[in-house]
């Protein structure tokens, strides 16, 4: 039995805890600008490296897998069970989060003069995101699948946030492979096998930095959330306590109540086992805010300790980094209705309603990366008629939410990868040890 303090969790643990205490120390030390010089830079080097690794893996695995169906009509199964048990469990998170902020009320807490505040000094920096919802508000119904389509591998491989058109492309080789005769298609197969095989111990070699790593991203996170006023920070989060206490209940009651359904509907797996299997990857989506980063540990943990085939980890997984959201969706949800009541705004049915739809197609579009879901949160806002300046309500606290979020995110990939692998007959036994 390892010892406890040389399990990677806990090591990656005891590296949060250290950053959080560092990030508070250095608030008040003034120690800010050398932890944003000299600390926060090594957070950046690790998210870079499992950036780095994410396309290569995502594409040698996903060949790799497809090749192994060996039968295109498995695989077209495989994708219909994946969407439809994704779209299940974002409706299930939207209702949560809307059921939670309606029965808690937290925006009819905010005290008027800190919205008047707030509003004031957070409202310019709502140019940016807008422009960029904006952008995706005015394209057409079908432009989510024209953008699936690369017209360039190179640079779909370049754009991190794009996984779709990796995955894309990625199934295309696949069949293409299949399609050739055998004794052709196998150099090509064992090459990606090959490639599959060194991505993934390359995975445990970065792995060895990620307490260092996550040390390095929390320090930064808190200083960048207090500055050098460590006390402005702490009212803004008082001010901001309910709805934050209310987006963390409605994530922590999704995943009790859907997840372990799901397991119990689709597998007989124990939910504190599937928790200790993919905790280091949980731990890193908290870390980075990334689900397209923290995807190669998120695939690593599903297949090795899970026990999920590879053939639906490299399907499931890829895509859940893209399109399922369940975190976000139903912080959406929360955010909507919490900016609606702090600007004494009362919903109808309707605009609820409204709300399930827009935060379903927000969290597909909001990509696996740090602040997508505020981003596409100015749709929802704007289909229900609400001030987008509303959206300075909660900027300051969004980055500690989006650490929660992400991290209810990639727990989401993982169930259904479960479910998906169960009902094909694909799920092995678990390895709880790392
Ligand atoms: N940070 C996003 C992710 O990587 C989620 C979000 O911004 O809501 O999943």
């Amino acid at each position: 039995m390892k010892k406890w303090y040389k399990q990677l969790h806990w090591q990656i643990l005891i590296g949060l805890v250290l950053g959080l205490i560092w990030g508070l120390i250095a608030s008040v030390a003034g120690l800010s600008s050398f932890t944003i010089d000299y600390v926060k830079p090594f957070g950046t080097i690790f998210v870079n490296l499992l950036k780095l690794i994410a396309v290569p893996l995502v594409l040698a695995s996903l060949i790799v897998g497809v090749t192994n169906l060996n039968d295109v009509t498995k695989l077209s199964r495989m994708g219909g069970k994946t969407i439809l048990f994704y779209m299940f469990t974002t409706v299930c998170a939207i209702t949560i989060g809307l059921t939670v902020v309606n029965v808690m009320q937290p925006g009819k807490a905010l005290p008027q003069e800190t919205q008047a505040e707030l509003q004031a000094s957070y409202s310019q920096n709502i140019e940016g995101s807008e422009e960029s919802a904006m952008e995706f508000k005015e394209r057409g119904p079908l432009d989510f699948i024209v953008d699936i389509v690369p017209q360039n591998v190179v640079q779909s491989a370049s754009d991190n946030g794009n996984m779709l058109q990796i995955v894309f492309v990625a199934i295309l080789l696949g069949i293409g492979i299949i399609q050739i005769p055998k004794e052709k298609g196998r150099i090509l197969i064992k090459f990606f096998d090959s490639l599959n095989d060194v991505i993934i111990k390359l995975v445990d070699f970065i792995m060895l930095t990620a307490p260092y790593g996550v040390f390095a991203l929390m320090a930064g996170v808190i200083v960048d959330l207090a500055g050098d006023d460590l006390t402005k920070a702490l009212d803004l989060l008082g001010a901001l306590g309910w709805y934050c206490i209310a987006v963390l209940l409605g994530l922590i009651l999704h995943v009790l109540i859907v997840y372990s359904s799901l397991f119990k509907m689709f597998s007989k797996m124990k939910i504190k086992d599937f928790f200790k299997a993919i905790q280091p990857a949980i731990l890193l989506g908290f870390s980075t805010s990334s689900s397209s980063a923290t995807l190669p540990v998120t695939m690593e943990r599903v297949e090795k300790n899970v026990g999920v085939d590879e053939e639906v980890a490299s399907f499931v997984l890829p895509i859940g980094a893209t399109i399922n959201m369940d975190g976000t969706s139903l912080y959406q949800a929360v955010a909507a209705v919490f900016i609606a009541q702090a600007l004494g705004l009362d919903l109808s049915i309707a605009q609820q309603l409204t709300i399930v739809l827009t935060a379903t197609l927000a969290s597909i579009g909001a990509a696996g990366v740090p602040g997508a879901g505020i981003i596409m949160l100015v749709i929802v806002l704007q289909a229900i008629e609400v001030p987008v300046e509303g959206i300075a309500l909660i900027l300051g606290v969004d980055r500690l939410l989006d650490m929660c979020r992400t991290a209810v995110n990639i727990t989401g990939d993982a169930a259904v990868s479960v479910a998906v692998a169960h009902t094909e007959g694909l799920l092995g036994e678990m390895h709880l040890e790392d």
